[in-house]
């Protein structure tokens, strides 16, 4: 048996960045440099693990793009195989989603999960649009799509779910794993997946940079759908890209290819030698016309401690000298500085929006209960139940969520009176 697949994740196809239908073209030119390059290397699949679409709701343009390029997919004999993310989901709880219309007209192979009445995950053969296993001599697709806030959970009974098989299996995941101590990406944990002993290969989605483990692989979204995935963050590298796997027997070699992308630069301004505003706007655009390149995009953040007010810095005057006479496509200038000795210096260290997020319900813990010992976990509920929300889960899912912590807590607390 020789096989050999792309695997690729989170293309957000229909994202319109900054308005620009420039940026709505980027994001199909990068589905079309790994559907070509797949062409060229004569795999057999296209693994596309979730996000396919930006949002659920496309427009006309995107569907047609979405279709031509796809065709090309199908005329060159290779199977798209996609399992639904956290953007794909139908709108509505009985709607359907565009990608269950893509698999109707032909062009790709929907992996779904089902549960049985126990709620217990099967694993049912693909057949008729519905299912989520597909085998082809010796080689096995597993898809699991998106499980939001339970996949923790859900991964466990779904070990135990999937059965022996003679040759190759990858299962298809939209989840991040937590592997980096004391930082929640609101994942599970990567040990979690070694457990898996019919897997060999776990293509996973999610994040937006390349991120992987022993046993999983996460090659991130081809294009820049936030530009702070230019800088990386939490020991992720900013690379983008797709795997390129190919399967013999059992060994498989796997190679990264580097995605089609606008150029985004990433440059950090440290203005605290600057005694004025003027001084920093000039320093700021000395700094930054350096990588003048018309097509690039420019991400720049001001940082460092200025013996001023740093609202005083005019950043929207910055942004309009780099505009005047173009230098960029775009740049968007963040001004990060703090006022020299203020307390909010500790906020220079590099946080994300999701630690700040979590400082900020902290420190409102912090306040209102600040003898509640679970604390910490009350903090994760809240980050979970966000995640849930903003994702569309239903919402008997999230209160399922909300009364497992509560009985965990009632457990927690019985055990500390019994002290
Ligand atoms: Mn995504």
């Amino acid at each position: 048996m020789k096989k050999s697949f792309m695997h690729c994740a989170d293309i957000h196809l229909g994202r319109q960045q900054f308005n620009s239908e420039q940026r709505w073209l980027d994001f199909g030119i990068s589905l079309k440099y790994i559907i070509d390059t797949s062409i060229e290397k004569k795999v057999d699949y296209i693994l596309l693990s979730g996000d396919f679409f930006h949002e659920r709701t496309i427009n006309a343009k995107t569907l047609s793009l979405s279709n031509q390029l796809l065709s090309k997919a199908k005329e060159a004999n290779i199977e798209v195989i996609a399992i639904e993310g956290n953007h794909d989901k139908a709108p509505y709880k009985d709607g359907q989603s565009w990608l269950e219309y893509l698999e109707k007209i032909g062009l790709i192979k929907l992996l779904t999960l089902s549960y049985d009445e126990d709620g217990a995950p099967l694993m049912l053969p693909y057949e008729n649009g519905a299912g989520n296993v597909l085998i082809h001599d010796g080689f096995r697709i597993i898809g699991l799509g998106y499980l939001g806030a339970t996949t923790p959970k859900r991964i466990a009974q779904i070990k135990d779910a999937i059965e022996h098989f003679d040759g190759y299996t990858v299962v298809m995941l939209h989840a991040a794993v937590d592997t980096l101590l004391g930082q929640s990406l609101g994942g599970f944990k990567g040990e979690a997946l070694k457990e898996f002993e019919y897997v060999d290969y776990f293509a996973l989605g999610h994040i937006h940079s390349r991120y992987e483990g022993e046993n999983w692989y996460n090659p991130g979204a081809p294009e820049y759908v936030h530009l702070d995935e230019a800088k990386g963050k939490n020991g992720i590298s900013p690379e983008k890209g797709f795997y390129h796997v190919v399967v013999d027997a059992s060994n498989a070699e796997i190679n990264y290819i580097e995605s089609k992308k606008r150029r985004v630069i990433y440059k950090e301004i440290n203005v605290s030698h600057c005694s004025t505003p003027t001084e920093v706007k000039e320093y700021a655009l000395a700094e930054i016309g350096v990588y003048k390149d018309t097509e690039a995009i420019l991400y720049a953040r001001l940082v460092g401690n200025a013996p001023f007010s740093p609202i005083e810095i005019d950043m929207y005057n910055i942004e309009e000298e780099l505009t005047i006479e173009p230098m960029f496509f775009y740049c968007e200038l963040i001004n990060m500085c703090s006022l020299k000795g203020a307390k909010s210096e500790q906020l220079n260290v590099e946080l994300d929006k999701d630690e700040i997020e979590r400082i900020v319900y902290r420190a409102i813990l912090d306040e209102k209960y600040p003898q509640n010992a679970l604390k910490e976990g009350i903090e994760d509920l809240i980050v979970s139940i966000k995640a849930g929300v903003l994702s569309g889960e239903e919402p008997e899912q999230i209160a399922k969520v909300i009364d497992d912590y509560a009985l965990r807590a009632d457990v927690e607390e019985l055990l500390n009176e019994n002290k």
